[in-house]
């Protein structure tokens, strides 16, 4: 009998030993609570976990049990240096020899094939990373959105044994293993049953990881506000409540605001602008907004959901950011079956049905205006933007 992507993902990571967790670029409640809970558990489990992410994570986010131990953490390279070279065209007998010269201190390695010449493409030089026997991504539809991990350490990802574990719509089925889950609200949600299986009995949801994986379900439904919200969401909320997670906490972080943040939300809202043929709003933020007041790129204390979704009359709602050269743009649909998703496709983004994001490479002030006639163009294209039905290949 064939087992089910979810009953694969739990063999598999009950044999590897050595595991590494990666989450999406920046990540959010869902992935970094995903990132964590997991982390400890697999630890508990007596295995040798690397568990990191790039970009930045909301400052709301950073009492997170575990949190201080992932941050600025990067895969370290052993300080070997790999040579790897294509001998389909000279045969494998290859002759390895090098040359000092001593006066430039340089070091010459010569190659002399057997037959034929090799050639400087046939020739691969990195540096060897760690091995481990499972890589697994969490809330990730594709391998792009982790970061450059992915294009400093192809490698990895196709001489490991990969496992996606996500419930976004968007998931492009990347790794060997891809649990994807559409029905669940968030990551975290789906690594409660994960910890169960791996734990055969033993009780591996203690306080803090449940702390984390509440984290997540709380900030993808929005405290439970959200559409997404299913009746499955609130009985395994309750089951890690039950366990100990500190919701009050939890609600507190999320919910508090500093001055910098309130002050950052100012200068949003004077910017807001309407398009009441094409019902929505949206905003922007600049480099020298988050500088100005002091905050990490990008750090609005998640202005969209707690500000700008409140908005009537409109289906849906958007968010310019500048970042690290580009600009993020995070979209919310406000109306119902509005579908924001399909709007962020187009800037190569993803996410799900209610809420998006993408990102365009360039300042702000040089991409905002093809952004905007984009949006219009697809609007007025296709004024009701359906989610097409997708069916997992496998
Ligand atoms: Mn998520």
């Amino acid at each position: 009998m064939e087992l089910t992507p979810k009953a694969q993902a739990v063999e598999l990571i009950r044999q590897s030993q050595n595991v590494l967790i990666l989450t999406h670029r920046d990540p959010d409640g869902d992935a970094l609570g995903s990132l964590l809970a997991l982390r400890t558990v697999l630890q508990r489990l007596g295995k040798n976990v690397d568990a990191l992410f790039f970009g930045q994570v909301p400052t709301s986010m950073s009492f997170l049990p575990g949190y201080a131990e992932v941050k600025e953490k990067t895969i370290t390279p052993s300080n070997d240096l790999i040579i790897t070279i294509d001998s389909r065209n000279t045969g494998e007998d290859l002759k390895l020899g090098y040359k000092k010269i001593v006066d430039e201190h340089r070091i010459q390695i010569v190659i002399t094939p057997p037959k034929g010449a090799l050639m400087p493409e046939d020739v691969k030089v990195e540096r060897s990373i760690p091995k481990y026997d499972a890589v697994i991504t969490l809330d990730c539809s594709t391998f792009e959105l982790l970061g450059p991990i992915y294009t400093e350490f192809p490698d990895l990802f196709f001489e490991t044994p990969t496992v996606s574990i996500d419930h976004h719509v968007t998931n492009s089925y990347p790794a060997k293993v891809n649990w994807v889950d559409m029905t669940a609200t968030s990551t975290a949600e789906m690594l409660v049953a994960l910890i169960e299986a791996l734990g055969r009995g033993e009780n591996l949801l203690d306080e803090e990881v449940a702390t984390c994986l509440l984290t997540g379900l709380i900030t993808d439904t929005g405290s439970f506000q959200n559409m997404s919200t299913t009746p499955k969401s609130l009985t395994v909320a309750a089951q890690l409540v039950a366990a100990g997670a500190k919701h009050q906490e939890i609600i507190e972080h999320i919910s508090s605001k500093s001055l910098t943040t309130l002050k950052l939300w100012g200068r949003a809202l004077a910017k807001i602008q309407a398009n009441t043929d094409l019902r929505y709003i949206w905003t922007e933020l600049t480099t020298s907004d988050f500088a100005d007041l002091d905050l990490p790129d990008g750090d609005d204390g998640s202005l969209i959901d707690e500000l700008l979704k409140s908005a009537t009359n409109v289906d849906f709602v958007f968010i310019l950011k500048e970042k690290e050269g580009g600009v993020r743009g995070s979209m919310r649909s406000v109306a119902k079956d509005f579908d924001v998703a399909r709007l962020a496709a187009i800037f190569g983004g993803g996410g799900h049905k209610a809420a998006a994001g993408f990102r365009v490479e360039g300042e702000l002030e040089s991409v905002r205006g093809e952004i905007l006639t984009k949006i219009e163009a697809a609007l007025q294209a296709a004024p009701v933007l359906v989610t097409p039905i997708i069916t997992p290949t496998s």
